[in-house]
């Protein structure tokens, strides 16, 4: 049978210009002497083991925006898109030393909490941002996703952790951006229209001293409208509704590239803007993989 010889044998010449070449790749001259850098943003959140929400969608959307993510983990789920399995929280002390070392030694430029799964956590995780304020001398712009129920629906946190979002978290936020239930859990009301949606917006920001992006998506109309309350005025962020498609952690790519857009040091409207366009082609080019068993399962992707 005649094909391809893929012995991994060599002739010595090969093999001697193979070893010149590695010696060239790594003498001092193929080194950039260019510094990198890039801006900087943290995300304190959980772990989503299927990588579509939490810390790894986080990454990816940081990465896709140019900015260098750093991670403080809070706990670690075992799930796939549309079904939380078992929920773990990581220790309080290892969340708070996660934040502080990074702080001490990077310039980051937005922080971003998602799932904090606790009370515990919550309080952790506001003694660290209060350091980090102080040691500063300056507040660094803080991105709260109130991640309080997957997409799924399934609940994500305790009741008694809800208040510490409230009481303690809540006061620290430049923008907060809950989903109708989120903001109707908050509220201890059902939100199903538009004028409901702006009422909610507005008295969210009034509340909490904090701009708030609504996000209307579940109200499922024709366009996924988000409201933004900031400094006293609403504006609207609109794009088509994507029908059908499993969309588990539009929310953390949502915010996360609001992070990375404070992070770069755009303004807040430019950010979201720019943000609302990333994860609607996150939804629209997401993948899809199907077994033999006709099981599908699907994922955002988290680039431009
Ligand atoms: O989409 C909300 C969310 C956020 N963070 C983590 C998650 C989920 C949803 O399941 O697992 C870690």
């Amino acid at each position: 049978m005649i094909g391809r010889d893929r012995s991994p044998r060599r002739s010595p010449v090969t093999a001697e210009a193979g070893r010149a070449c590695r010696k060239r790749a790594t003498s001092k001259r193929d080194i950039p002497r260019r510094i990198q850098t890039l801006p900087v943003a943290l995300s304190i959140a959980g772990s989503d083991s299927s990588a579509g929400a939490g810390i790894q969608a986080d990454l990816k959307t940081f990465s896709a925006l140019d900015v260098y993510g750093l991670t403080a983990v809070t706990c670690i789920v075992a799930e796939i898109p549309g079904k939380v399995s078992r929920i773990e929280p990581v220790s309080a002390r290892i969340i708070r030393e996660q934040i502080e070392v990074l702080v001490r030694n990077f310039p980051i430029g937005a922080m971003k909490p998602g799932l904090l799964c606790s009370a515990a956590i919550i309080s952790a995780v506001v003694e660290a941002i209060r350091k980090i304020d102080r040691m500063r001398g300056r507040r660094i712009p803080l991105v709260i996703d109130p991640v309080m129920i997957a997409t799924s629906g399934d609940r994500l946190l305790e009741s008694p952790a809800i208040d510490a979002y409230k009481d303690q978290l809540f006061p620290l936020a430049t923008l907060i951006t809950p989903s109708l239930d989120e903001a109707g859990l908050l509220l201890e009301t059902k939100i199903k229209t538009r004028a409901a949606m702006e009422e909610a917006a507005e008295a969210l920001a009034n509340q909490y001293c904090a701009s708030i992006l609504l996000k209307g998506g579940h109200l499922q109309g024709e366009e996924a409208i988000d409201l933004l309350f900031h400094k006293g005025k609403l504006r609207t962020f609109s794009a088509p509704f994507a029908r059908g498609v499993v969309t588990h952690g539009t929310g953390c790519t949502y915010s996360a590239a609001i992070t990375a857009g404070l992070a770069s040091g755009l303004s807040l409207e430019h950010a979201i803007q720019r943000s609302k366009k990333f994860v609607t082609q996150s939804i629209a080019r997401h993948f899809k993989w199907s077994s033999k068993t006709g099981k599908v399962v699907e994922a955002l992707r988290h680039s431009i």
